[in-house]
């Protein structure tokens, strides 16, 4: 696999080139145009500078993560194929900077989603974080959808009440950053960092999937890469979904990239090999129902970018970003059937944790740079046993 880390740009990232630089084994960074909006054409000159200010600080731009698709795309809007061809001229633009791999999602409104951006260890360092009662609260308190009751038990909306009793406005406020803004701000064109009355529009964005289930989203995701499948082929580019994270439903919208029937049937859907999968383990493994090694064996040829990253399932549906080496990501397996069924992939470690000075840094959440660094390592011994492993079969 090839190392790569995340970089938001020098007006977005306080992780410098130069840092990034220095981690062993890291040649390339993974990008993107961060001031652009769902729905805007790229220049190409934009792309060009982009591309040198790396490769001036001795590092390639191994793909974008993301090309942000437009909700008139995603909602199958009247003005949809406007965006599409938009989509297709940034496509173009970046093939003939000579960039082949593109990252994207096709979830309704909200991008990832977690209750808590530094969830404390014992030790003092802190990860990311997800409680299903505190985003329950968010759901039903907070943004009072309606019939939000009956998408959780008994037992959860007492415990939703009795958080009420206690719960206060700066918690209630944080709860808000955090899920709305700070988690999209910077990774979704929607909603921006700075934005007033973000409850409001997130409520409106929310409307506008009110009439979209699971199969209208699934006949859209299939128009869209129906239509960008030529002008990627010509300019051999791949497309990689991420999956839905958490892969489960939530907010009354259709997720259609949580298991294996869905990824096997946007895939079937359209047969080529350019519209493959982003194999984000750590989103994956999120949700209980998936085994990361079953889907890894099946997938493995249609994957095109990986990210590595583990999540560790706690009770009443919590999960918390667990250790590279630990969790549900099986992190060692998935390198050993990547390697074997599809070697020299580029990966990224996705998120890391909070320490050693990272907090007082400004990093986007879940973007730290020693938390980042520690996981690297980690991910660069498993790559060394797996290695040394096919090395010791050939030579046996
Ligand atoms: C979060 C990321 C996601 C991912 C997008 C891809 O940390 O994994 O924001 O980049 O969903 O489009």
């Amino acid at each position: 696999m090839k190392m790569t880390l995340r970089w938001y740009g020098s007006s977005f990232d306080t992780v410098t080139l130069k840092q990034i630089r220095q981690i062993p084994g890291v040649t390339g960074v993974i990008s993107t145009l961060y001031d652009t909006s769902p729905g805007e054409v790229w220049s190409r000159s934009r792309i060009h500078a982009l591309k040198r200010e790396i490769e001036q600080a001795g590092l390639s731009l191994m793909g974008i993560e993301s090309v942000n698709v437009h909700d008139s795309i995603k909602i199958g809007d009247s003005d949809r194929d406007v965006y599409i061809d938009n989509y297709i001229e940034t496509l173009k633009h970046l093939g003939e900077e000579d960039i082949h791999l593109i990252c994207y999602n096709f979830m309704p409104v909200i991008d990832w989603i977690r209750t808590d951006l530094q969830y404390p260890w014992p030790d003092g360092t802190s990860s990311l974080y997800y409680d299903r009662i505190r985003f329950a609260y968010f759901d039903i308190k907070i943004l009072e959808r309606e019939g939000a009751e009956k998408d959780y038990t008994e037992e959860e909306l007492h415990k939703v009440s009795e958080l009420d009793q206690v719960i206060t406005e700066k918690e209630k406020d944080d709860l808000i950053d955090t899920i709305i803004v700070k988690t999209q701000g910077f990774v979704n064109g929607n909603i921006k960092e700075g934005d007033k009355e973000p409850v409001v529009l997130f409520k409106r964005l929310l409307t506008l999937y009110k009439d979209i289930n699971r199969d209208i989203l699934r006949e859209n995701m299939c128009y869209f890469l129906s239509a960008i499948m030529p002008v990627c082929e010509e300019y051999r580019v791949n497309m990689c979904v991420h999956p839905d994270d958490p892969p489960f439903q939530v907010l009354g919208l259709p997720r259609i990239v949580t298991n294996e029937e869905d990824i096997a049937w946007f895939l079937n859907a359209v047969d080529n090999p350019h519209n493959g999968l982003t194999f984000c383990a750590g989103s994956l493994s999120a949700g209980e129902h998936n085994d990361t090694r079953e889907l890894a064996k099946k997938f493995a040829k249609r994957t095109h970018f990986i990210h590595l990253r583990s999540t560790a399932a706690m009770p009443g549906g919590n999960f918390i970003e667990s250790s590279h080496l630990t969790g549900r990501g099986h992190l060692i397996d998935l390198i050993r059937i990547f390697e074997n069924e599809n070697p020299g992939l580029p990966m990224r470690v996705d998120h890391g944790r909070m320490m050693l000075g990272d907090e007082d840094k400004g990093y986007n959440p879940g973007y730290s740079f020693h938390g980042r660094m520690l996981a690297l390592a980690q991910v660069e011994g498993m790559m060394a046993v797996v290695d040394d492993e096919k090395k010791r079969q050939i030579i046996l």
